[in-house]
């Protein structure tokens, strides 16, 4: 018997009383999202969505065609429901408020529209990653600060990999639950449930040609594993680096591993690369709730305080003992 996604989230919120009805349909209609941009990103050529859009986005970055797509789908399919006060997006400098003319809800919604941008063009897996929190204050409108909430605040977080399948993976705090389009039936199926990541790996996932940038703690925990059966950790190690965090994250879900975007000095007075509020936050959600753990190298990245909506943060997360054995090298350094 085949469970769609409806059918599981309704199971989630009468059975188990784990999710109001308003994050239930908030939850449906960005699968609904993720369906339509996995769409977009089959059409490939033909559609006309490759290449660049020739703009910028806040953090400087050159946008593709489909990283505009991808947050015009999300907004539009999301601003009009009445389950939310407000969006933040990678694409969008500030937040975005709930148009007037509609209804608005309680629900903050966060996303990396379409992760691993710099695979779109090559035909390589990339995805979206979204993150929602409850907006807390009473005020009527919404603002920036209603959304500078730690990652423990969460309510649902999950990310939709575009690749040979199209797969979405959700939390709701109960699990993680893994699900893949049918292209027949147009609808998201669970595929399996409970997912848990190995304690233990022999595979890590980092940018390599970052090396000479990194600090200490890293190093020696990179130079560990290359040094294999004959080093201290005593047994090889594999490497895997897609560059598309959904990916790399989906397969550490999958079979185990660390992932890894540290601080390095070329750009020393930013924490990271990656995002905290809707990178390194939901990711960070569905890796615990799967048994692993992610943390800034020092801290545990959910209980991180944001201050900007867009700010950066240092990335380890995947297998326990990998991340802890990592963080351990960084806190008794
Ligand atoms: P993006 O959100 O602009 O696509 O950037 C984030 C991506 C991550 O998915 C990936 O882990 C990382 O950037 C790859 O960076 P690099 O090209 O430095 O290896
Ligand atoms: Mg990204």
């Amino acid at each position: 018997m085949s469970i769609s996604l409806t059918r599981y989230l309704v199971e989630e919120q009468r059975d188990k009383g784990h999710i109001p009805p308003e994050l239930r349909l908030l939850l449906e209609v960005v699968a609904r999202a993720c369906k339509s941009i996995s769409h977009a990103v089959n059409k490939g050529a033909l559609g006309g969505v490759l290449g660049s859009a020739h703009t910028e986005n806040i953090q400087g970055e050159v946008q593709k065609k489909l990283d505009i797509i991808a947050n015009d789908v999300l907004i539009e399919a999301n601003e009009w429901g009445g389950h939310l006060a407000a969006m933040a997006s990678e694409e969008m400098d500030d937040i975005y408020a709930v148009p007037n003319r509609y209804p608005q809800g309680e629900y903050l919604l966060l996303f990396d529209p379409l992760d691993g941008s710099s695979n779109i063009d090559v035909n390589v897996s990339i995805g979206t990653i979204f993150s929602v929190l409850k907006k807390n204050s009473a005020y009527p409108t919404v603002s920036k600060e209603d959304f500078l909430q730690k990652g423990s605040e969460q309510v649902a977080a999950g990310y939709c990999v575009y690749g040979p399948q199209t797969t979405l993976v959700l939390t709701v705090g109960d699990g993680v639950a893994m699900f893949t389009l049918d292209r027949e039936q147009g609808s998201f199926v669970l595929t399996q449930d409970h997912v848990q990541i190995p304690v233990d790996t022999k595979e890590f996932a980092i940018n390599m040609s970052n090396m000479r940038h990194w600090d200490a703690p890293v190093k020696r925990y990179i130079d560990e594993c290359l040094l294999g059966k004959e080093g201290p950790r005593a047994k090889d190690f594999n490497m895997r680096w897609i560059a598309s965090m959904v990916a790399d994250v989906h397969r550490i879900l999958t079979r185990g591993g660390v992932f890894m975007y540290p601080w390095d000095k070329r750009e020393p007075n930013k924490p990271g690369k990656l995002r905290l509020m809707y990178e390194a936050n939901p990711m960070s959600w569905i890796v615990e709730q799967a048994g692993g753990a992610s943390t800034n190298g020092k801290t545990r990245i959910m209980d991180i305080q944001p201050k900007e909506l867009h700010e950066r943060v240092s990335v380890i997360l995947g297998s326990k003992n990998e991340v802890d054995r990592v963080t351990q090298y960084h806190t008794h350094a």
